[in-house]
C-alpha cells in the first residue's frame, strides 16, 4: 500500500506560521467538508470503517495521533504530528485512528458530505468488498 503524505507549504514570517489549503492545489479533490476530532480521551481508538467513495486528508493540526491503515492485504502505521503535513486516505482503506496526545486536534478534508451509507464499518464486509465479492 503506497502511502501518500503531504507537506503544505508554510507561510511563515517574524509573527509565526500559517497553512493554506486550497483545493484541487495543495489537496486533490473539491473540498466538501470539513471536520475535526479534539479532547480524545487517552487510549481511545476511534474509525473502524473504510469509505466506499470518500476520500480524506487527515492533518494533525496540534499534538499528535497515529493512523493504522489497511487495504485488505497489508496494515500500516502513520504518525501525524506536524500541522502543515496531511495523509491522503482513498477510498476502500479501513482505518484507525489512536494514541491521540491530550492536546490533539486532528482536521479532515473531506472529497463528499456527510453520508452514513458510504461507510462500511464491518471489517469481514471491508474485506469482501475489497475483493470485488
Ligand atoms: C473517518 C475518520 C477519519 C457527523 O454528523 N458528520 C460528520 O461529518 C462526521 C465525520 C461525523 N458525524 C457524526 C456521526 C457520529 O454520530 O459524528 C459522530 C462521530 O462520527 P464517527 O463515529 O464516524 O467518527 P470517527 O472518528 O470514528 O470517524 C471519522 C469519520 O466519520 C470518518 O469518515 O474517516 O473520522
Amino acid at each position: 500500500m503506497q502511502i501518500i503524505k503531504y507537506s503544505f507549504e508554510i507561510h511563515g514570517d517574524e509573527r509565526g506560521q500559517l497553512v493554506a489549503l486550497e483545493e484541487f492545489k495543495d489537496v486533490p479533490f473539491d473540498i466538501k467538508r470539513v471536520y475535526y476530532m479534539y479532547d480524545t480521551v487517552e487510549g481511545v481508538t476511534r474509525g473502524y470503517h473504510a469509505h466506499r467513495a470518500l476520500e480524506q486528508i487527515l492533518i494533525c493540526v496540534h499534538g499528535s495521533c497515529k493512523i493504522r491503515l489497511n487495504d485488505g492485504s497489508e496494515t500500516q502505521i502513520v504518525v501525524l504530528d506536524k500541522p502543515n503535513e496531511g495523509l491522503y486516505i482513498s477510498n476502500a482503506v479501513w482505518r484507525e485512528m489512536f494514541d491521540f496526545s491530550s492536546d490533539a486536534v486532528l482536521m479532515v478534508l473531506a472529497s463528499e458530505l456527510y453520508d452514513e451509507s458510504d461507510y462500511i464499518r464491518n471489517y469481514e464486509q471491508f474485506l469482501k468488498y475489497v475483493k470485488g465479492e
